[in-house]
């Protein structure tokens, strides 16, 4: 039998966490006098903090040290990780848990591949740590989506070679990441956002395996 793996991003795909990166750095928008809006927020998903940040102060041209740029990163991380830290398993999007362990009994490898430095935190908070083969997250990658250095290193984590994997994306910087790196993709959401990806779908519960494995092994 071919070795397979899912690759899923977490914030957007797993869990709504959306929300609560657009209330800490609305917050810190405030505090810097920028008008930022839930429209700007959607640039920000799926990209790193620190390129999250200089989006923002890029919105009014706002310029900022170095240090300054870290202690306002670390200040929105602080209060994103309070509002945070109260997610249970009842955040988890419809259909997430339900997809994994269908693919998991099926022998499919399953990674995690998000950019986020708190997404083992997230995952712990969710009880969903024990359905993922490997985990890679904003911790161990040098380069932020759009470049697929993170989902490269979840198919090699998996042992599975990159063509044989799909990757589950709810930003158009990860389905980018995921053409770059050779791999097919859904988008999870909105399809003008997401036209790249090789198929798109509104949520987790809206898809089976046995579809998502039959665009797999369509050669196209
Ligand atoms: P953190 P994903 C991404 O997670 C978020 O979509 C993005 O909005 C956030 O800026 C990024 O993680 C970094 O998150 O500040 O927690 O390290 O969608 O790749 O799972
Ligand atoms: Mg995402």
């Amino acid at each position: 039998m071919i070795n397979k793996g899912f690759i899923f991003d977490l914030d957007g795909v797993i869990v709504d966490t959306a929300k609560f990166h657009y209330i800490a750095w609305k917050r810190l928008a405030n505090e810097l006098g920028i008008n930022f809006t839930e429209e700007d927020n959607e640039q920000l998903k799926g990209v790193s903090r620190m390129q999250s940040l200089e989006i923002l102060l890029g919105l009014e041209d706002v310029q900022k040290s170095e240090s300054e740029k870290l202690q306002f990163a670390k200040q929105k991380n602080d209060w994103y990780v309070d509002l945070i830290g109260n997610l249970t398993p009842k955040d988890i999007m419809p259909g997430a848990e339900d997809f994994i362990n269908e693919a998991s009994k099926r022998s499919i490898k399953i990674a995690l591949g998000s950019a986020s430095k708190n997404a083992l935190f997230i995952l712990n908070k969710l009880k969903l740590n024990h359905l993922f083969d490997a985990r890679i997250d904003g911790n161990q990658v040098a380069k932020a989506k759009p470049d697929p250095e993170v989902f490269l290193k979840g198919a090699e984590a998996l042992g599975v070679p990159k063509e044989n994997c799909l990757v589950f994306e709810d930003a158009q910087a990860g389905i980018e990441a995921a053409i770059n790196g050779g791999m097919k993709c859904i988008g999870l959401g909105n399809t003008d956002i997401l036209a790249k990806a090789n198929l798109i779908v509104s949520g987790m519960d809206k898809i089976t395996v046995s579809q998502a494995l039959e665009l797999l092994d369509n050669k196209k």
